[in-house]
């Protein structure tokens, strides 16, 4: 395959490396630090953004910010980076959490192993000489034994495919794209495509500037509360001295942060006592509603459909606009089973003078055109269009890779059906290769910092194994592919995740195959299953 690259025909060998990461991330930055910093490996890292940071790199619209406590969303690896690192806010914002990894990344000196600007292109395994022949889109070729796809889950955008969008004169911005520069919306009428965790936040920005804003939501979502503040020195100091004390026992909880968790089932509480408990989480500001309501509030319809009234009512308490409250009551899905999205002042927006709700399910955006928006056979005019629409979640950033695995699989084949693979983080024909927080690993429920050093302490461990070995292939089995995949469907099929159309299953993309994408067992129930994989001597993987 590296037969036909350019350096290859120079008579150049391409540079060979021991572990090739690609991505510079929360994923990439550890993996790099853990491969080359401890196992003492030759490790080259790629990303296409211009710099460290991944998703907080490319996600600069207004608004951004992330819904993990600040403390929880953090590296814990490095007790020297938690206390030299203070979070001004309870839920940082993006700009914040960018220098955070910047910091990070100095810190360790991780960028020296990066080229940025960078995509990759492809990479095919060699099954004679058991590495990886990595294609760049500067043109470059190099070979690498093990390959870490730190790549992200929701690093693809979603493709506008709106008819007319070439048309429309006005400026255009996509979230996950957004420009360097600061955009003015003073003056301006801006119109909004998409009601996920994105359009929530970008929304509250915007209506506090532009002339007039309207929002067109196909689907409303279930917002809670963020309780967001600003934190004073002296709470920064504590927090960052008391790091580790905060996050004891956070790996063996649910989603990895340690909230109080209920053993009991909704269905065994009287109506008073659920509605005392739903205040007092409600109080508190971000997951708890969810994580500590009751233990069957994903499974039991009953019990979901009790705390969603609860917070639809909440919204209905908030609008006064006729009408606009029940367009934003969402009643489609499961509570909490599109990702919950958290607002400060989002429903009361919705009562500005200057901001519209357009319900594209009874008028359908039909086309763009120079001055706007046609939907319902309305045209509303606007100078600026932004699009919230969300990823090609999950599998699009590995997919996008251009995988090529023994005899020639194409990761986007073999994953036509939806994704397969082993504990989420290797697969079978594609040896060396670990995809970090990949598909139905534990990490669309888990906190991601903690779930990636989970992923990259479980791909350093499996390399170490390897090479301990005097061997040079690691690869999972068919076998063990096929029991992982009963085991998470097994899983998912015990929740009410699949009643809703949401990226957890697939559905946010037409023409995609809609399944298991993500792991719904706990966060502690996946590292049990890790640990034991291990303790079997890489059970369900074959070195060699
Ligand atoms: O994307 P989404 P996102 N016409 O897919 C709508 C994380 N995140 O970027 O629901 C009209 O959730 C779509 O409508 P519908 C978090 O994990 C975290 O908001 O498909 N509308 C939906 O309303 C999150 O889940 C933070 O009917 C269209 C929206 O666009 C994930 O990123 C902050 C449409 C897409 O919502 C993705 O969130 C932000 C069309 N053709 C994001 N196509 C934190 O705070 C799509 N939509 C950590």
């Amino acid at each position: 395959s590296t037969k036909n690259n350019n350096s290859w025909e120079e008579g150049r060998m391409p540079q060979h490396h021991d572990i090739v990461v690609i991505g510079a991330g929360f994923s990439g930055l550890y993996a790099v630090h853990k491969f080359r910093d401890e196992l003492g490996l030759s490790v080259k890292g790629f990303d296409a953004a211009g710099g460290v940071g991944g998703t907080w790199w490319w996600n600069r619209y207004p608004g951004a910010r992330c819904d993990i406590e600040s403390v929880h969303y953090a590296y814990s690896f490095s007790e020297e980076i938690q206390k030299r690192w203070t979070w001004s806010e309870r839920f940082a914002a993006q700009p914040e959490i960018l220098s955070y990894l910047e910091f990070v990344a100095d810190t360790l000196d991780l960028r020296r192993a990066f080229t940025f600007g960078t995509r990759i292109t492809s990479a095919v395994w060699d099954d004679e000489d058991h590495v990886w022949t990595v294609s760049t889109s500067d043109g470059g070729v190099c070979t690498t034994r093990f390959l870490i796809a730190a790549s992200g889950n929701l690093s693809i955008p979603k493709p506008p495919d709106f008819a007319g969008l070439d048309r429309f004169k006005g400026e255009v911005y996509t979230t996950s794209q957004w420009p360097h520069h600061p955009v003015d919306f003073t003056g301006k009428r801006v119109g909004i495509i998409g009601t996920g965790s994105t359009g929530i936040q970008v929304i509250q920005e915007v209506a506090k500037q532009a002339a007039h804003l309207t929002v067109f939501q196909r689907t409303p979502n279930f917002a809670l509360p963020l309780g967001n503040e600003s934190l004073s020195e002296e709470k920064r100091r504590w927090v960052a001295d008391h790091h580790a004390e905060i996050r004891a026992g956070a790996r063996e909880t649910f989603m990895g942060i340690p909230f109080e968790r209920p053993e009991i089932s909704g269905t065994l509480v009287p109506a008073e006592a659920r509605k005392a408990k739903y205040d007092r989480l409600w109080s508190k500001g971000g997951w708890p509603l969810l994580v500590s309501s009751y233990a069957d509030v994903l499974s039991s319809q009953a019990v979901n459909d009790d705390v969603a009234d609860y917070v639809r009512d909440k919204i209905r308490a908030r609008v006064t606009k006729p009408g606009v409250a029940e367009l934003l009551c969402p009643t489609d899905h499961p509570f909490a089973t599109k990702r919950l999205a958290f607002e400060t002042d989002y429903f009361d927006i919705f009562n500005q003078d200057n901001v519209d709700l357009i319900d594209v399910r009874t008028k359908p955006v039909e086309h763009l055109t120079e001055r706007g928006i046609v939907a319902g056979g309305v045209e509303y005019p606007l100078d600026v269009l932004i699009f919230a629409i969300g990823f090609d979640s999950v599998t699009g950033p590995l997919v996008h890779l251009g995988l090529v695995g023994r005899n020639g699989a194409t990761l986007a084949e073999r994953w036509q059906d939806g994704p397969r693979n082993y504990l989420g983080i290797a697969m079978h024909d594609f040896p060396n290769l670990f995809t970090i927080t990949g598909p139905t690993s534990a990490v669309a429920l888990y906190n991601n910092p903690l779930a990636i050093e989970d992923h990259v302490d479980l791909a350093t461990d499996a390399v170490r194994y390897t090479l301990d070995r005097g061997a040079d292939m690691i690869e999972a089995t068919a076998e063990a592919e096929e029991h992982w995949s009963r085991i998470v469907n097994g899983l998912l099929g015990l929740t009410l995740f699949p009643k809703a159309k949401s990226w957890y299953m697939g559905a946010n993309i037409d023409g995609k195959r809609t399944g298991t994408y993500i792991f719904t067992g706990s966060a502690q129930l996946y590292r049990q299953m890790t640990a034991e994989m291990q303790q079997l001597g890489y059970g369900g993987f074959v070195v060699g």
